[in-house]
This record gives structure tokens, sequence and C-alpha cells, in this order.
């Protein structure tokens, strides 16, 4: 009676533990917004399984033999020092296992690294601690702009209460347009950094005077956000990465505005320095 309590007990909690694992919570990965992203995700789901099975398979047949060979119900140790069956067959069984595990992991590390043939390319700098982006090609090439941390200082320090998107938020977001292959090429500055948006299934390193690169096609628009995932100094905390992605007529208008406006501060600064030089001049002529 008391057993079957505790087997009961033990099923709710593990219904319970499994519920959180639910995707969207808190416990669990963010969900999988690309192709990537999911192989990802259903590899984890199945390699967790398997874990299990061989959790409770291992340690079944060990309490077993403890509980059930135990010198107090009178059991005689056996005598033989070992078993070529056994150990072969703890052996292969591991072997297949892992080939089983390796097959489907390998198959998506070579797709992670198929970046070719991409409709946009944007380059990703690492600074300590922001990052650089540069539209290399594609729609939008030219574009070109730093994107910092944006939480408010007082919510660093503790002043005010922290928001929604606390430490995750930046001034300029990376824009792209759904269902394009996005490749990312990456670099760094300074010291190595980490490009890393777990719902894109992005996670590169950016190393100085190297070039890496990934790639993503986001399945449908929205705000997905990542983090720098290399230590990089102190503040390393301090440079998140967002990637908003809209649709394809969301995405030509943004361009062509931050294109323009590109244009116009280019414009401005070259008349600033105009201005100036005809200042100069002007003063060296009086
Ligand atoms: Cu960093």
């Amino acid at each position: 009676m008391r057993s079957k309590s505790v087997v009961a007990r033990v099923g709710v909690a593990a219904l319970a533990l499994y519920s959180s694992m639910a995707i969207g919570s808190k416990y669990n990965f963010q969900e999988p917004q690309s192709v990537i992203a999911k192989d990802v995700y259903d590899q984890h789901i199945m390699l967790m399984w398997i874990c299990l099975a061989i959790f409770i398979a291992v340690f079944g047949v060990m309490f077993y033999s403890i509980l059930k060979h135990r010198k107090s119900v009178g059991h005689k140790a056996a005598n033989f020092h070992h078993s070529t069956t056994v150990e072969i067959i703890w052996t292969v069984i591991p072997i297949i296992i892992l080939v089983a595990m390796a097959l489907p992991a390998t198959k998506t590390v070579i797709e992670m690294k198929d970046t070719s043939s991409p409709d946009m390319t944007i380059k990703a700098t690492g600074y300590q601690w922001m990052w650089g982006y540069d539209y290399l090609q594609g729609e939008g090439e030219g574009i070109s702009f730093y994107s910092k941390l944006s939480t408010p200082k007082a919510q660093l320090d503790g002043r005010e209460p922290k928001g929604e998107n606390y430490l995750l938020e930046v001034d300029n977001h990376v824009v792209v347009p759904v269902g394009k292959k996005v490749r990312v090429i990456l670099t760094a500055n300074d010291v190595i950094h980490a490009w890393w948006v777990p719902a894109l299934g992005v996670k590169q390193d950016a190393v100085p005077g190297f070039i890496r690169d990934s790639w993503f096609t986001a399945d449908k628009p929205g705000i997905y956000r990542g983090q720098c995932a290399e230590l990089c100094g102190k503040d390393h905390g301090y440079m998140p990465i967002v990637v908003e992605v809209l649709d394809e007529d969301a995405y030509s208008e943004w361009a062509a505005e931050k294109l323009a406006s590109m244009k116009d501060s280019v414009n401005l600064a070259v008349a600033e320095t105009e201005a100036v030089e005809a200042a100069e001049q002007d003063s060296e002529n009086n």
C-alpha cells in the first residue's frame, strides 16, 4: 500500500516536471523559429528520452541486483571472474546508441554550416561591448549601424524595477525579412565574442582577425532576443542581440528608410565639414 502511494507521488511529480518542460515554459528552450532551431530542439528532446531510458534501465538492473541478491536474504555470491558475452554486449549496445544519436546530429551540424546562396548577408562585428552590423549583400545593402544595450541605467543599479526585457533590449534591432536565407558573417574587433540567438538556432563565435559564418531563415515575423555567449570582459552581459523579423513589404520599407536616413547623416556630416572648412578659409583670408 505504502509503496503504491510512493509510486503515485513520483508519477505526479514526473508529470508536473514534464508539463513544465512544455515549449514556452521558462524551464525549456525558447520556441524554435527556424528549421535549424527545430532540428536542434527535436534532437535535444529525443536525446533526453534516450538518456532517461538508459538511466531507468541501468539503475533498475542495479537496484534489482542489489536488493534481490543481498546477503541478509541468504544469497550466496557467485564466483566467476569475467564474462566475454557480457563485455561484448555492453560495448556493442552503447556503440549502436552513440551512432544512432550522432547521425542526425551530424546532419544538422552540416546543415548549419551550409551558408551557400543566401538571400542576404549581414556582417556582425563584436565590440567591447556592443555589436556592429553591416548589410553586405541583398536588399538593404549598405545599411550599417551599431546596436547597443538600451536597458536604462536606473534598472541596472536597482533604482528602478527591472523591465520585461531586462538586459535583452537594444537601441537598433537587426531587421531582416521573414522566409529569407540570411547569412551572418561574424568577426570581432577586440576579443572573442559570440553571436547567439537561440530561437533562430544560431550560435557562432566572433573571433578577431577571422571570419566565421552562420545562417538562419526565420519562420515567422517577431522579435527574437539573444546574447553574447563568449565571456568577453566586464560588460559581457550588456551586449544583447535583438533580431526583428518583418514581412517582406515592411522590411523593404524599413531598408529604404534606413538607407535614406544614413544618406542624410552622411550628407549632414559632409555639409558640416564643408562649413567648417569654409569658416577656416574665411578666417585665413581675413
Ligand atoms: Cu561579447
